[in-house]
């Protein structure tokens, strides 16, 4: 896959793309990631990408013609996508990146100011995310997110021996509690389950605590999940011991 970065802040992307798995996916060529600084397609001496808004207001707005430069000089009419980083995008997911992890090309276009010129949503982007219902300060740490979650999904790029898809998310549910040696820590034990060795007993045991889990912390993912019969046993047990107070 080949991923072309558009950003006032070009330098922004060096460390992180370097590091951990998405740098080794760069030097196993699983991935290509470019940036590129959109002032580059400017054409004033002062490399301008930003101007007052029509209508009037505070705020800046980013320009268009820097953005469908870029675009053309980084696609040369090949078709991909092309996702805006918005804080009006849709919220990203682990489908979305999923099917970003489809395609040969990505361009991801970060925004800055108060927005970018609406021809350029129009006609250039095919796609706009948010990374979440909070504010950033531009669409950098939010491209750099989607770039981790695609780039994991990519084979051969996670190194481990389980694949992506089957943790927190991939079926839908959030992760049973993890625990390592030693067996006991200041007073807190490991569950007797988890070291007595009935590997039946201990995948209901872990499905039993994803479930509560999720109920607990995000009880609006339960009803997205395909449940079995056993998982609705679990349910109702958990569901008694929460009635009995334990
Ligand atoms: C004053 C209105 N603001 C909209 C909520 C303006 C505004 C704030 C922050 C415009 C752009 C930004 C910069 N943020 C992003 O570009 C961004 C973002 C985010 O702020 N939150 C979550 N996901 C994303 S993706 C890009």
């Amino acid at each position: 896959m080949r991923v072309d970065i558009v950003t006032i802040f070009p330098e922004f992307f060096d460390s992180p793309l370097g590091c951990s798995i998405l740098g080794r996916a760069q030097q196993a060529g699983i991935v290509q990631v470019e940036h590129h600084d959109l002032r580059d397609y400017t054409d004033d001496a002062h490399r301008t990408v930003d101007d007052s808004p029509y209508g009037g207001g505070a705020g800046m707005v980013m320009k268009p013609e820097p953005f469908f430069r870029a675009c053309a000089d980084i696609l040369g009419g090949e078709e991909a996508p092309v996702v805006l980083l918005t804080p009006q995008g849709e919220p990203f997911s682990q489908q979305k990146a999923a099917q970003l992890a489809a395609q040969e090309r990505l361009v991801l276009l970060c925004g800055h100011y108060e927005g970018v010129d609406e021809r350029v949503r129009e006609a250039l982007v095919t796609d706009e995310i948010s990374i979440g219902d909070y504010v950033l300060s531009g669409g950098e740490l939010a491209a750099l997110v989607v770039i981790d979650a695609v780039v994991r999904l990519l084979p051969g790029a996670v190194g481990n021996d389980q694949s992506p898809v089957q943790e927190s998310f991939g079926d839908g549910l959030l992760e049973h509690p993890h625990y390592t040696r030693p067996a006991e820590f200041e007073g807190r034990a490991v569950p007797g389950v988890l070291v007595e060795g009935n590997h039946e007993r201990i995948r209901r045991w872990r499905r039993k605590e994803s479930l509560r889990r999720t109920l607990q912390r995000r009880p609006e993912l339960v009803g997205r999940v395909e449940l079995s019969s056993e998982d609705h046993e679990l349910l109702k047990e958990i569901w008694q011991e929460m009635s009995a107070g334990m």
